[in-house]
Formats: structure tokens, C-alpha cells, sequence
């Protein structure tokens, strides 16, 4: 199916179909050699009592899906959507709905994503802009309806205009922090209307670029103080989802403050913020951050705020964000094992904010990317689901910890022991035995459940 092709988008009572000639994608087991069908993600099957289509929650990423392009620092767009032609910014705003609705009910996605210039383009002013996301967000309501697809999360993109060159909510021009307010609130507005389960800041311009011209701590400041206006004007509009921080170390900035999972907290706690926010994580910025997303959603986890998840995968010979489909079984088995351990996400679901390559053009190459990762993230959910229940691993774990359930060990866990006691303790039992942590071993259950 080639995008280039007008001929191919067939009118359909009146209406362009799009993506002509694929159907619902459905699921077929790892014996099918149908291309357009799933393997291992079976959103009815239950695993660990839980349908698969429940546990992830799959959302499709506006941003990725139906407005990138292909362009790159080096070269222009290769990829000429059809829905991207009507010169009329409403008309092709539509257009773009009509085929995500499309794509997104045929691949049986239950959520989908978007920014609010993904959904259309910014007007020349602020006003122009919301009546435009009203026309918008009337057209998405109706969508929404007719197909069941339900919004997992909304967000305002305050990091491609130049106005937020020097960041949005921590830009040291008050007059911008003003602007980005304006736009958080039609972004919000938008996102309630719509029903959205969730709203994300993302903030790639605040950081810095050079700390030599930056107040670290008067921008910080502001960014909880804006971040407060926004989640209290939320609630007064009646909004009772989650708000989520999503981290990334640098990219665009050279420094965010959003940096990982653990700054993230801290943050959140320092500013009274942990009613309201949690985390959205994404793999290809934890790699980036010099972490595995194991490590982030352990992190998360253990403060309770595994919020929701954005899927992709870098590409582990480069150094920046290559937001490339997620496909490393081996990867995601890991994470699986800290999803399912931690009563999987608290609020969220797991969306695509991943892009198919500069150099896959068709639209049917869209299909092929979604199905892929949907099968892969069910793939490592049966496995690790299996390392869990099937495999002594639990009990392996637990082992290695058992001195902290018993004598002194329990008594120092429960807080009743001082750096004295320890010192005594330690003179008395002597050198401690060496006792190996069996990491070979514990990779070798997971090639096991493969
Ligand atoms: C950028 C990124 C964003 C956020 C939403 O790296 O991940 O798309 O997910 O603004
Ligand atoms: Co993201």
C-alpha cells in the first residue's frame, strides 16, 4: 500500500477510508503467516486473571502515528500522508481524526494520546488556538463515541515554538511562563472534555542550556508553582484522573530537570505534589538516563507511582532518541517481571510514542509497527507471568533476604537496632561469609520461559 497512491483511498458512504483494504487486526496465534494479525496479543486472553487488553491499556500516540513526517536534522519528510493535504487547517485537522479513529479502531487499540498540536495546528493567537481545539475536541467526542476509543491522556506540547526556547513553565521571561499557563488550561480543558483518564507534562525545554545564565533554583521554584496552578485548576474544573511526570535526562535540553525516575520523586515530594502526580516512564529515556526501564519502573514502584508507561526502544549503538518500536523480548521480560510484581500501572496504560523509520513510507507499515509491539509486550507478559508463577525465581528472591526475617536481622528491619548494636553484633559473629548473588543463574529462568 503505498501512501503516495490518492487512487487507493477509497469514499466510503462519503467518507475516505484510509488505510483501504486492511480490516480489524485480529489475533491468530504464532502459526498465522498473515502479516496483518497478532501472534501473541490476544486482548481477551486472561493472564494471572486479568484479560491482556486490561493489563496494558494500549494507547496510539497522535504526535508519531498520524503527523510525523520522517523529517530529520538532515533531511526533509519522506512520508506524504494523505489525510495531510486540505489546505484549510480545520478541514485537514479532520481529516487527520478521521484517520486516526480509522487506524486506531482497526488495530483495536482502546485508547489513544495527543498533544494540542498534534490534534491542530496552533493559531496566531492564544483565542484562535482554543477555538480551534473546541471545533476540534467537538469533532473528537464524536469520534469517541462511534467507536468506544477513549483518550488515555492529553498534553501541550510547550517545547516546539520558539517562545519556549528558553523553557515554558521555568523560562526566566515571566511573560512566557504566562503563555505556556494559557496553553496548559485549553490543553486541560480539552483533555476534560474529552474524558481523558490522565494529563502529561513532559517538559524537554525545562532545563537548562548552560547553567552559567541559569538560576537553577528560582526555575524549579516556578515549575511546582505552575505545575500547583495547573493541577488546582484541573480539580475545579472537576478533573479526578492522574497527572504524570514524564522523565528524560537531556534531549532537547542539554540538562532537564525532569531527569529520571528518582529526581522525579524527589521533586514531587519536595514541592507537595505526590497526591496528585505520578510517573510516566519511557524506555528510551531511561536508556538515555543510563538506565534500564526495569530500573525506572522499580523506582516508580516503590514509591507507588508506577503511573503509565510510553513504549519504544533506542538503539543501544547511538546516543539519543531514536523513539524505534519496541521489539527486545529479553527487555520487556524484565520490565514484565516489575509490572506484574507491582499490580501493574496506577492509572495509565502503555502508549506508543514510537515512530516508524525515516525510510518505511507505506502506510501499512504503521500496521506492521503496532502489531509488533502489542505482540512483543504480550509475549513478555506470558513469560513473565510463567517466571512468576511457574518457576521457583519468588522463592529464589525471597532467599536471598531471609537473614532480615529472623533474629537480629528482623529486629534492625523493624528499626530497633543502632549503629552500637551493629558494631557488637558484628564483633560477635565475626567475617561474614562470602554468599553468592547467582546472577547467572537468575538470567537463566528467564531464557527458560522464553
Ligand atoms: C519526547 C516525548 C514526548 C512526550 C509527550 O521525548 O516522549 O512525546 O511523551 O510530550
Ligand atoms: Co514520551
Amino acid at each position: 500500500m503505498k501512501s503516495l497512491d490518492k487512487q487507493r483511498i477509497k469514499l466510503v458512504k462519503g467518507k475516505k477510508e484510509y488505510f483501504k483494504g486492511i480490516g480489524k487486526i485480529k489475533f491468530e496465534g504464532r502459526k498465522s503467516d498473515n502479516p496483518f494479525s497478532f501472534k501473541w496479543y490476544n486482548e481477551k486472553q486472561k493472564v494471572g486473571g486479568k484479560s491482556m487488553k486490561d493489563h496494558f491499556r494500549f494507547a496510539i500516540a497522535y504526535w508519531h502515528t498520524f503527523c510525523g513526517t520522517g523529517g530529520d536534522p538532515f533531511g526533509a519528510p519522506t512520508k506524504k500522508f494523505p489525510w495531510d493535504e486540505n489546505t484549510n487547517a480545520i478541514e485537514r485537522a479532520k481529516d487527520k481524526m478521521d484517520a486516526a479513529f480509522e487506524f486506531i479502531t482497526k488495530i483495536g487499540a482502546p485508547y489513544y494520546c495527543f498533544h494540542d498540536v498534534d490534534m491542530v495546528d496552533e493559531g496566531a493567537t492564544l483565542a484562535e488556538t482554543e477555538r480551534r481545539l473546541e471545533i476540534m475536541t467537538d469533532y473528537a467526542l464524536e469520534k469517541q463515541k462511534k467507536s468506544g476509543v477513549k483518550l488515555l491522556w492529553g498534553t501541550a506540547n510547550l517545547f516546539s515554538h520558539p517562545r519556549y526556547m528558553n523553557g515554558a513553565a521555568t523560562n526566566p521571561d515571566f511573560n512566557v511562563v504566562a503563555y505556556a499557563g494559557g496553553q496548559v488550561k485549553n490543553a486541560l480543558d480539552a483533555t476534560i472534555k474529552l474524558g481523558g483518564e490522565n494529563y502529561v507534562f513532559w517538559g524537554g525545554r525545562e532545563g537548562y542550556l548552560s547553567l552559567l545564565n541559569t538560576n537553577m533554583k528560582k526555575e524549579i521554584d516556578n515549575f511546582a508553582r505552575f505545575l500547583h496552578a495547573a493541577k488546582d485548576y484541573a480539580r475545579s474544573q472537576g478533573f479526578k484522573g492522574t497527572f504524570f511526570i514524564e522523565p528524560k535526562p537531556c534531549e532537547p535540553s542539554k540538562h532537564q530537570y525532569d531527569y529520571d525516575a528518582a529526581t522525579v520523586i524527589a521533586f514531587l515530594r519536595e514541592y507537595d505534589l505526590m497526591n496528585d502526580f505520578k510517573l510516566n516512564l519511557e524506555f528510551n529515556h531511561a536508556t538515555l538516563a543510563g538506565h534500564t526501564m526495569a530500573h525506572e519502573m522499580q523506582v516508580a514502584a516503590n514509591a507507588g507511582l508506577l503511573g503509565s508507561v510510553d513504549a519504544n526502544r533506542g538503539d543501544y549503538q547511538n546516543g539519543w532518541d531514536t523513539d524505534q518500536f519496541p521489539n527486545d523480548l529479553y527487555e520487556l521480560t524484565e520490565c514484565m517481571l516489575v509490572f506484574l510484581q507491582a499490580g501493574g500501572l496506577k492509572g495509565g496504560g502503555i502508549n506508543f510514542d514510537a515512530k516508524t523509520r525515516r525510510n518505511s513510507t507505506d502506510l501499512d507499515d504503521i500496521f506492521h509497527a503496532h502489531i509488533g509491539g502489542m505482540d512483543v509486550f504480550a509475549r513478555a507478559l506470558l513469560i513473565a507471568n510463567d517466571v512468576l508463577k511457574e518457576s521457583k525465581y519468588v522463592e529464589l528472591m525471597k532467599t536471598r533476604y531471609t537473614s532480615f526475617s529472623r533474629g537480629n536481622g528482623a529486629k534492625f528491619a523493624k528499626g530497633k537496632l543502632g549503629l552500637e548494636d551493629l558494631s557488637r553484633i558484628a564483633t560477635k559473629n565475626g567475617e561474614p561469609e562470602v554468599r553468592s548473588g547467582k546472577q547467572e543463574m537468575f538470567e537463566n529462568i528467564i531464557n527458560q520461559y522464553i
